[in-house]
């Protein structure tokens, strides 16, 4: 990448590292609130030199050179959907990551658990060798991957068309 500009991080301080950082809730067994350190206990994933992509300019708006995360899977897993009658399979589930500005990004139950995509949705709690302060959401097999980078992301809801 010629263009390779530093993605603003947030040090999280130790002090800051058992604040609540990520809700799960919605249609869950169990709905989580995760710290730092809770995020620590699942397994990590780590990429390297990865460029956001505006959708709408199609132009590199930054790359970042290393981040660390957990999959989105893994926590929805950790939460349990909820199940009725039917498989999940055959539910209208969506997943929306949501953000302190109340910015969203969408997947589907299929999207994270029935589909290569669910093996590259990931929830960032270090970058560029850094602790966050506040967590970022990626999903790196978008093509155009800025819309659906979730920036101080702080809930995850699970929700059920009716
Ligand atoms: N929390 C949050 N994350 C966000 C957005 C936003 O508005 N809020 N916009 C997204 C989009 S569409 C783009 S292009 C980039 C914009 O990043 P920039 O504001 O650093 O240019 O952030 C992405 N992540
Ligand atoms: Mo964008």
């Amino acid at each position: 990448m010629s263009q390779v500009l530093r993605v603003e991080t947030h040090l999280a301080s130790s002090a800051l590292s058992n604040l609540p950082l990520l809700q799960i809730s919605g249609e869950v067994e169990t709905p989580l609130i995760l710290d730092f350190d809770a995020l620590q206990e699942l397994p990590h994933y780590e990429v390297h030199n990865f460029p956001i992509v505006c959708a709408t300019t199609k132009t590199v708006l930054a790359v970042t050179q290393h981040f660390k995360g957990v999959l989105l899977r893994d926590l929805l897993a950790q939460a349990v959907l909820k199940t009725s009658n039917k498989p999940l399979y055959r539910q209208p589930i969506y997943i929306a990551a949501r953000a302190v500005d109340g910015y969203t990004a969408m997947f589907t139950w299929h999207e994270i658990f029935n589909a290569r995509g669910g093996d590259s949705v990931y929830v960032i709690h270090t970058c560029e060798y850094e602790p966050l302060a506040q967590l970022m959401l990626l999903c790196t097999s978008d093509v155009y991957s800025a819309p659906r980078w979730v920036r101080n992301l702080n809930r995850i809801e699970v929700k059920q068309l009716s």
